[in-house]
């Protein structure tokens, strides 16, 4: 999370903005797109942009210093400041934006030059009315302020209450509001993962979208209104449209398509295996064997990660767990173990450390005597200094791939802070959540954890390879479809192709064909089913985190080969090399200051400008051949009637 201008507004929740443009008293189409005046001087627009970062940063130090008070402790009073500082943000945001698109900077020589005046002009939701800004960020703090605070109460009090339910007193109201204090993290996180209690999965899956999304809906409805009012302003045709104007490509949806028709037969594959493993666990009268999966069944509260049914689905039972997890809580593990693990990484490839007052301030652990948004981020104060985790550390060895995520984005922020302002932003969204998980699949790897003491013997054989690459895929094939079906429901809602009145309908159709999962209660539009998941609610586009896990293998690769990796890419592990941290580091630099393509030009060595999904294939061949072998007898892929309750 950073904050200047438009790119900004799509990173970060709150750094949103503004009051009155009506008024500007010149002729300056306000709903253009790119709007540019008619002063040539560009010595002018030089010296412009000069003044402009000093106070960008000093601007933005304040918003973001109020965006990061109210997310570590959700009070009234911190959301209200928030909302003050927002709208002073928004003032200086117009005002730069006035004077910025006074020049002709599209006929300025300096290809920068024109690159940041190309950023400034588009003003993002400060385009809107202050009366609209100010219930736009309204509705964004309260949503996401209900989201984090949501609690539901614990399955055993629902058994009692159910069976007394005809003698119950009025003791039993206050009871049961004492105990109804189950957060998402960590405690439906942990029975989602752990529980193979078909009914209490049930109970859990719906509770919670009974307290987050539910409650959401009609403020959800208020604030996709008021952002298209916003992106119209802009010159775009919706926000969808706005969002993906990040991308700087007239093929995205296109591409995104073709990638996603690669992948499908992983996906497909991995499905069919793991539903019949489910089938065995829960009964045929649960799951059909042409059928999709019950949302509930598979370790996560989205069914976005599979990584929970490991453990009695793994191909070759009886070898060397792979999750580390016991390990870590055996060693008294803290959370700032883990973060000195993570860094310890990056800088073994002669990437940089964290500095002291990411030491010193970050929030690594839940507190107890607050609320807080725990959904785990990373963010940059703009004054080349202080950058800042907050995470809800919980000692698992997902929190420990989170934790490298995270520090990946800081690791990007430290690479490209000599850049403009307008240019500390990620090559594209997408590159900003890769950096971290491309580590992370080094550090993954059996013989790197190992190394670091976290496994104390590995299965270095074929079957302890295709165990490898399953506990993999859990992690990675099974996201894609999610990562990919978020925004395209969410384009379809700011586009107005979807309407209101089916939102959570199309959610769930979208769920069906794309993951082939179906909820295990019946859904209506009663129910907001996507704001239960955190980036609705926050506001965080999405697509980014599909891009993110197919350009990560081609990152992987490439930093593989300058390291002089040999053998199957799963294999690689780059610790300590620096030929390979000198690679990254070169892209990281680079932030938003050149077209994304050029940036995976210089990654791959010049082999392509493009989102491939060559390398996630290669990584996981030998696993796509044992799941076809596995599936050679079975239906692949799955059918429904309904996609609002599972058949
Ligand atoms: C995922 C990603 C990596 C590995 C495993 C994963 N499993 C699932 C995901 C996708 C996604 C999720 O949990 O659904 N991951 C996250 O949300 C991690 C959080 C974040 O680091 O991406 C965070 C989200 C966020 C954005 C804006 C406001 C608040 C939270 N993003 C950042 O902190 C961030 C930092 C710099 C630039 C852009 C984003
Ligand atoms: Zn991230």
């Amino acid at each position: 999370m950073g904050t200047t201008g438009f790119w900004i507004v799509l990173l970060c929740t709150f750094t949103i903005t503004s009051t009155s443009l009506g008024a500007s008293s010149n002729n300056r189409d306000i709903s253009a797109k790119y709007v540019s005046g008619d002063n040539p001087d560009e010595a002018e627009g030089f010296e412009f942009l000069q003044t402009y970062d000093k106070r960008a940063s000093q601007e933005c130090y304040l918003s973001v210093l109020s965006n990061w008070a109210y997310a570590t402790n959700l009070t009234e009073e911190n959301k209200q400041n928030l909302l003050e500082r927002s709208l002073v943000y928004a003032e200086f945001q117009k005002e730069a934006w006035k004077n910025a698109t006074s020049f002709a900077w599209k006929q300025f020589k300096n290809p920068s030059t024109r690159r940041l005046f190309k950023f400034l002009s588009i003003l993002g939701t400060a385009a809107l009315p202050t009366e609209k800004l100010k219930e736009l960020n309204e509705i964004s703090a309260s949503m996401e302020d209900t989201y984090s605070t949501s609690k539901i109460c614990p399955y055993s009090l629902q058994v009692v209450i159910t069976d007394e339910s005809e003698n119950l007193d009025d003791d039993k109201s206050s009871s049961e509001e004492e105990n109804c204090t189950l957060s998402l993290e960590p405690d439906i996180t942990r029975i989602l993962k752990k529980s193979q209690n078909y009914d209490e999965l049930a109970y859990v899956w719906k509770a919670w979208r009974d307290s987050s999304g539910k409650k959401i809906r009609k403020r959800y409805e208020r604030f996709v209104e008021l952002s298209n009012d916003a992106a119209r302003l802009n010159g775009f045709a919706d926000m969808g449209e706005m969002w993906r104007e990040s991308y700087e490509s007239d093929t995205f949806l296109e591409d995104l398509e073709n990638l996603w028709k690669q992948l499908l037969p992983l996906y497909e594959n991995l499905h069919a295996y793991v539903r019949r493993k489910l089938i065995s666990k829960y009964g045929n009268d649960k799951i059909r064997p042409d059928g999709p999966i019950p949302a509930h069944l598979l370790g996560n509260m989205w069914a976005q990660d599979w990584a929970g049914v490991q453990e009695f689905t793994e191909p070759y039972p009886g070898k060397p767990s792979l999750d580390v997890t016991p390990q870590m809580v055996e060693q008294n593990m803290t959370a700032l173990d883990m973060f000195n693990i993570s860094e310890e990484f990056f800088s073994s490839l002669g990437l940089k450390e964290m500095p002291p007052p990411f030491w010193e301030h970050s929030v690594i652990e839940k507190p107890t005597d607050r609320e807080i948004v725990c959904h785990a981020s990373a963010w940059d104060f703009c004054n080349g200094k202080d950058y800042r985790i907050k995470q809800c550390t919980d000692i698992t060895m997902q929190d420990l791939i989170t934790v490298h995520h995270e520090m990946g984005h800081i690791e990007y922020y430290l690479q490209y802070a000599d850049q403009p302002s307008l240019f500390r932003e990620g090559a594209n969204p997408g590159f900003h959540e890769a950096v971290g998980d491309v580590l992370a699949l080094s550090v993954s790897t059996p013989k790197h954890l190992k190394a670091i003491s976290l496994l104390n013997e590995i299965a270095d054989d074929p079957e302890g390879d295709i165990n490898y690459l399953y506990s993999i895929a859990l992690d990675k094939i099974s996201f894609l479809p999610f990562g990919y079906l978020m925004d395209l429901w969410r384009w379809g809602i700011f586009s107005g192709n979807t309407s209101v009145e089916e939102m959570n309908t199309k959610w769930w159709e979208l769920r069906l064909k794309y993951q082939g999962v179906c909820p295990p209660v019946k859904r209506t539009e009663e129910d907001f089913d996507p704001g239960a998941k955190y980036h609705i609610p926050g506001n965080t586009p999405y697509i980014r985190y599909f891009v993110s896990f197919v350009i990560q293998f081609q990152f992987h690769k490439a930093l593989c080969e300058a390291a002089g990796h040999e053998g199957p890419l799963y294999k690689c592990d780059i610790y300590q090399s620096k030929e390979a941290g000198k690679l990254l580091s070169q892209v990281l630099q680079l932030g938003s200051s050149k077209p994304w393509t050029e940036a995976m030009k210089i990654m791959t060595g010049g082999k392509t400008n493009k989102m491939d999904a060559a390398p996630i294939i290669e990584y996981f061949d030998p696993l796509i051949q044992w799941l076809k072998e596995q599936n050679k007898n079975y239906t692949l892929g799955w059918t429904s009637n309904d996609p609002t309750i599972c058949p």
